[in-house]
C-alpha cells in the first residue's frame, strides 16, 4: 500500500491560508477555536483524496456493503481520531508548534458528535472505526441530529440539562449532498388501483413529504487510505414555495411539512435502555430508514439490473430494533416499486437483514400501539400485517393447535406491533453482544424464537477500537507498548499479548506504574479545574462512568462510600489506603430516581471532601458532562473499574473493556462480557463478586429474596440506610433521599424491594474492596495485575468483533485502496 508522504510546510500553509480566508485574521491573532476549524479543513484535505479514492474502488470492485443502520453514532470528537488514522497525528501536531500552537489546545476546540447515548452508540462508532481498518465497504446510516446528547450541568448537587447546540458553528468534516435527497411520506391513506393486466398498486395518497438530505462524514481507516462514509440525514420541507396564502389547502399542508421537517431531527431521546413510545420516536425511525433503503436500493441498481439479487451486494445490520421498520420498508419498495412478488421480495429481505439484541431489560423493548403505527405508515403497516399473518402460520404449522406460542410469537397481538418479534421473523440472523447475554437470550428472553429457528441465533461478543482508546487516549502507554512489542497492535491487538513476558519484569511494572501515575495527574488537573477539587494522585483511583441506570447500581458504589466513611469515623486510627471514588454520569431526563442518586453522589461528595478530619483518605468526585472526549481521559487514569451491573442485566458493557485495556482492575460482577474479560485475565486477576446470573434469574422466577433480613440482621448496611433518612447527608431536607431507600426495602408499589439487589450483594462488595485495598499496597502485584490486564485484552478489540459479523453475517469483500501518484490529477 503506497503512503502518501506527509508534506508539512503544504499543511502548514493550507492552516494559515484557511485562517486567513475563513476569518480574515492573520494567524497570530487568532483564537484556539478559529485555528481548530483552520486545521480541522486542512485535515479534511487530506481525507479527501482518500474518501474519493474508497468510492473509485467501490466502483471497480463492486464489493459487498454493510449498512450498519443506528439510531445512534456516539462519535466523539474527530480531528485527533482523523489524524491518528491518517497516521498525521506526530507529524501535525509538530507542523502546529511551528505555527505557535498546542494540538491538544486546539483539539479541545472541537465539540463532541454525541449523537447517541451510551455503549449502543458508541458501539456503532467503534465498528465503523473497524470497518474501515479492516478495509471493508460500509456506510453508516443515521439521523443528523440538530442536538445530541444534553450537556449535564450540575447546579447544587442536581442533573440540569442543556441543549447540546454541537453544529452552531458548522461541521467543517461534513459534506452536505443535496443531489442524493430523498422523499419520505408520512400518513394518509392507501389507495388501490386495478392496471389493464389485474394486478393490485397499492398507492399513498394524502400524506405530508419531507426531503431527507445525506450528510456525509468521513470515517478514516487507520493507514490504509479506506475512508468510509457515516451518511447521517437531515430533513428539509419540500417546497417552501407552496407557502402562498391564495392557496388555503396547500398552505396549511406546507406549514404542516415544515413543522414536521423541523421535529423529525431536531433532538436525539436522551433514553439509554428505555423506550418513552413517542410518535415522534417512530416518525424518526421511519424517516432515515425510508430514505437509507432508498439510497442502498439506488446504489445497487446504478449498476445491477436483477433486483433480485439485492442480499449479493448488500447487508442491512440493524443496531438494536430502532430500525426494523427497515425490513418493511424495503419489501414494500420491492414490492410496489420494483414489482417483485411477494415471495420473491420476502427471500431478498431476509437474505439482506440481520438483527443484533442488545438488551433485556422489558422497559427497553420496542412495542407501537397498532393505532399509531398504522396512522402514520399506512402502507408499511400493510406489509406488516401480512408479515405477521405469514408468520403465525408458520408458527401453527410448527406447533399445532399451540395458542400459547402464537400469544407468545406473533409480531402484532394485544393491539401492538412488537419490533423485536418483527426483527427476528425477518432477518436470517440473530445476535446478542456478549457470550452470556446471547445465551439468556436463547434460554429465556427469546426462548420461544429460538427453539424455532436455531439457526438464525449466534454470538458477537462486543468490542472497542484500540485506536481512540489507547492510541489516541493514552499515548504514554501506547509508545510504551510500541517500544516493547512493536506497534503491530494497533491494528491487531492480538499482539498485544506479547506483553505478557513483562508481567513479572520489575522494570516494565514501574513503568507502567509511572505512566498510569502521570495520567493520573493529568485526570487530577481535569478535575481540579473542572470540580475544583484537590484529588491525590497516589490515592487509588476507583471509576464507575457509564449511564445512569438502577441496574448498573451506582446506589451500590455510593453506598458503600458511605460505609467506609463510617467506618473512618468509628476507627480514626485504623490502616485505610486513601482512595478517591470518582463517577461520572448522565440521567435520563424524566428518570427520577437516577437524577435522586446524582444528588446523593454529590451529597457525600460535599460531606466528605470537607471532612478536614479524615486527613483526605476518602474523596468523592463527580465528574459533570461525561462524554467521549473525557472519557479518553478517565480511562487511561483509573487503577479500579467499577463493573457491578446486578448479573444478568448488563447485555456486555463496553467501558469495562476500555479499562482493561488501560491496565485498570475490574472490581465487577459476572455479568455481560465481563465474564469474558475473566477468562482472558484469570480470576486472580480481577475481584469478582456477588450474585451469578442464574442465582438472580433464580430470585425473580421463585423469589426467596427479602432485603429486611439484611437490614435486621447487618447493622452496618442499617447505619448506612439509616443515614438516607435521618438528614445526615441532607440535614435541610431529611426525607431527601426516602426514595432511594424504599426502592430498596418497601414493596409499596408493583415492584419487588430491592429489585437489583443491592443489598444482597453489599457484603460480598464490601470484602471485595477490602481485597483490593490489600492487594493495592503490595506495589509489585498490583503492577503485575495491572499489565497482565492489559496484555490479555486482545481479545476486545472491535476489529475482532467485525471480523466475526464479516465472517459469520455480512459475508463482505476485502478492499485494497491505492492513492494516485501525487502529480496525478484525482478523478
Ligand atoms: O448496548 C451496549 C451494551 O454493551 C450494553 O450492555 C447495553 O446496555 C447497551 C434503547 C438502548 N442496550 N440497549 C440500549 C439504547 C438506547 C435506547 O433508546 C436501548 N443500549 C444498550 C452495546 O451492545
Amino acid at each position: 500500500m503506497s503512503k502518501r508522504p506527509f508534506d508539512k510546510e503544504l499543511f502548514k500553509r493550507s492552516v494559515v491560508y484557511n485562517v486567513k480566508t475563513l476569518y480574515r485574521t492573520p494567524i497570530e491573532e487568532a483564537t484556539q477555536h478559529q485555528i481548530f476549524h483552520a486545521v480541522a479543513l486542512a485535515t479534511k484535505d487530506a481525507i479527501i483524496d482518500a474518501w474519493i479514492a474508497t468510492q473509485e474502488q467501490m466502483k471497480k470492485q463492486d464489493p459487498k456493503i454493510v449498512y450498519y443502520m443506528s439510531m445512534e453514532f456516539l462519535m466523539g470528537r474527530a480531528l485527533g481520531n482523523n489524524l491518528i488514522n491518517l497516521t498525521y497525528y506526530d507529524e501535525v501536531k509538530e507542523a502546529l508548534e511551528e505555527l505557535g500552537c498546542d494540538l491538544n489546545v486546539i483539539e479541545d476546540q472541537e465539540p463532541d458528535a454525541a449523537l447517541g447515548n451510551g455503549g449502543l452508540g458508541r458501539l456503532a462508532a467503534c465498528f465503523l472505526d473497524s470497518l474501515a481498518t479492516l478495509g471493508y465497504a460500509a456506510y453508516g446510516c443515521g439521523i443528523r441530529y440538530r442536538y445530541g446528547m444534553f450537556k449535564q450541568k450540575i447546579e447544587n448537587g442536581y442533573q440540569k440539562e442543556i441543549p447540546d447546540d454541537w453544529l452552531v458553528d458548522g461541521n467543517p468534516f461534513e459534506l452536505r449532498r443535496p443531489e442524493y435527497a430523498k422523499i419520505v411520506k408520512f400518513g394518509g391513506y392507501v389507495d388501490v388501483e386495478v392496471d389493464q393486466n389485474g394486478k393490485n398498486h397499492f398507492i399513498q395518497k394524502g400524506y405530508q413529504a419531507v426531503r431527507a438530505i445525506p450528510c456525509d462524514l468521513p470515517v478514516v481507516g487507520y493507514g490504509n487510505n479506506v475512508v468510509n462514509t457515516l451518511r447521517i440525514w437531515d430533513a428539509e420541507a419540500m417546497n417552501t414555495f407552496r407557502l402562498d396564502a391564495f392557496d388555503k389547502g396547500d398552505y396549511q399542508q406546507a406549514v404542516e411539512e415544515e413543522n414536521l421537517a423541523k421535529l423529525l431531527v431536531e433532538v436525539l431521546y436522551p433514553n439509554d435502555n428505555h423506550m418513552a413510545g413517542k410518535e415522534l420516536r417512530l416518525k424518526q425511525q421511519y424517516f432515515f430508514i425510508s430514505a437509507s433503503v432508498q439510497e442502498a436500493i439506488a446504489r445497487y441498481k446504478r449498476n445491477h439490473d436483477d433486483i433480485r439479487k439485492f442480499y449479493e451486494k448488500a447487508a442491512f445490520q440493524l443496531n438494536d430494533t430502532h430500525p426494523t421498520v427497515a425490513v418493511a420498508e424495503l419489501m414494500r419498495i420491492l414490492i410496489d416499486e420494483e414489482g417483485l412478488e411477494w415471495d420473491e421480495a420476502w427471500e431478498v429481505t431476509t437474505k439482506t437483514c440481520a438483527y443484533t439484541n442488545h438488551t433485556i431489560m422489558a422497559e427497553a423493548l420496542e412495542k407501537w400501539p397498532i393505532e399509531l403505527f398504522s396512522r402514520l405508515l399506512p402502507r408499511v403497516y400493510q406489509i406488516v400485517e401480512e408479515i405477521n399473518r405469514r408468520f403465525v402460520l408458520d408458527i401453527q404449522a410448527k406447533y399445532p393447535g399451540d395458542q400459547e406460542k402464537i400469544r407468545k410469537m406473533a409480531i402484532i397481538y394485544d393491539g401492538q406491533v412488537k419490533m423485536a418479534h418483527l426483527a427476528i421473523a425477518a432477518g436470517h440472523s440473530v445476535n446478542g453482544v456478549a457470550r452470556l447475554h446471547t445465551e439468556i437470550l436463547k434460554k429465556q428472553e427469546l426462548k420461544d424464537f429460538y427453539e424455532m429457528m436455531p439457526e438464525k441465533f449466534n454470538n458477537k461478543t462486543n468490542g472497542i477500537t484500540q485506536r481512540r482508546f489507547l492510541l489516541h487516549g493514552n499515548p504514554l502507554l501506547a509508545q510504551w507498548v510500541t517500544d516493547h512489542i512493536g506497534d503491530e497492535w494497533i491494528t491487531d491487538l492480538s499482539q498485544i499479548s506479547k506483553l505478557k513476558v513483562y508481567a513479572d519484569d520489575e522494570k516494565a511494572q514501574q513503568e507502567f506504574m509511572n505512566i498510569k501515575y502521570q495520567n493520573k495527574v493529568r485526570l487530577a488537573k481535569y478535575i481540579q479545574e473542572h470540580n475544583g477539587v484537590t484529588v491525590d494522585p497516589r490515592s487509588i483511583f476507583d471509576v464507575q462512568v457509564k449511564r445512569l441506570h438502577e441496574y448498573k447500581r451506582q446506589l451500590l458504589n455510593i453506598l458503600h462510600v458511605m460505609y467506609l466513611y463510617n467506618k473512618i469515623k468509628e476507627h480514626p486510627d485504623m490502616e485505610f489506603y486513601p482512595r478517591t471514588f470518582i463517577f461520572g454520569a448522565k440521567a435520563a431526563a424524566g428518570y427520577r430516581r437516577a437524577k435522586l442518586t446524582i444528588k446523593l453522589i454529590n451529597s457525600v461528595a460535599d460531606v466528605i471532601n470537607n471532612d478536614a478530619s479524615i486527613n483526605g483518605k476518602l474523596k468523592v468526585v463527580f465528574i459533570e458532562d461525561y462524554r467521549v472526549s473525557n472519557a479518553e481521559l478517565i480511562f487511561a487514569a483509573a487503577d479500579v473499574s467499577e463493573q457491578i451491573s446486578t448479573a444478568s442485566k448488563e447485555a456486555s458493557g463496553t467501558g469495562n473493556m476500555k479499562f482493561m485495556l488501560n491496565g485498570a482492575l475490574t472490581i465487577g460482577t459476572m455479568d455481560g462480557a465481563n465474564v469474558e474479560m475473566v477468562e482472558e485475565m484469570g480470576e486472580e486477576n480481577a475481584f469478582i463478586f456477588g450474585l451469578s446470573a442464574d442465582e438472580v434469574i433464580n430470585y425473580e422466577q421463585h423469589g426467596g429474596y427479602n432485603p429486611m433480613d439484611i437490614f435486621n440482621s447487618d447493622q452496618d448496611i442499617r447505619h448506612v440506610l439509616m443515614q438516607l433518612i435521618n438528614g445526615y447527608y441532607a440535614p435541610q431536607d431529611p426525607e431527601l433521599f426516602r426514595d432511594l431507600y424504599d426502592s430498596l426495602l418497601n414493596t409499596n408499589n408493583s415492584d419487588r424491594a430491592d429489585t437489583y439487589f443491592i443489598l444482597k450483594d453489599f457484603r460480598s462488595y464490601a470484602e471485595t474492596h477490602a481485597k483490593i485495598e490489600a492487594v493495592y499496597r503490595d506495589e509489585k502485584q498490583w503492577a503485575k495485575k495491572a499489565l497482565w490486564n492489559t496484555a490479555c485484552s486482545g481479545k476486545f478489540s472491535s476489529d475482532r468483533t467485525i471480523q466475526e459479523y464479516v465472517d459469520d453475517i455480512w459475508h463482505l469483500d476485502k478492499m485494497t485502496v491505492e492513492l494516485p501518484k501525487e502529480d496525478e490529477p484525482v478523478k
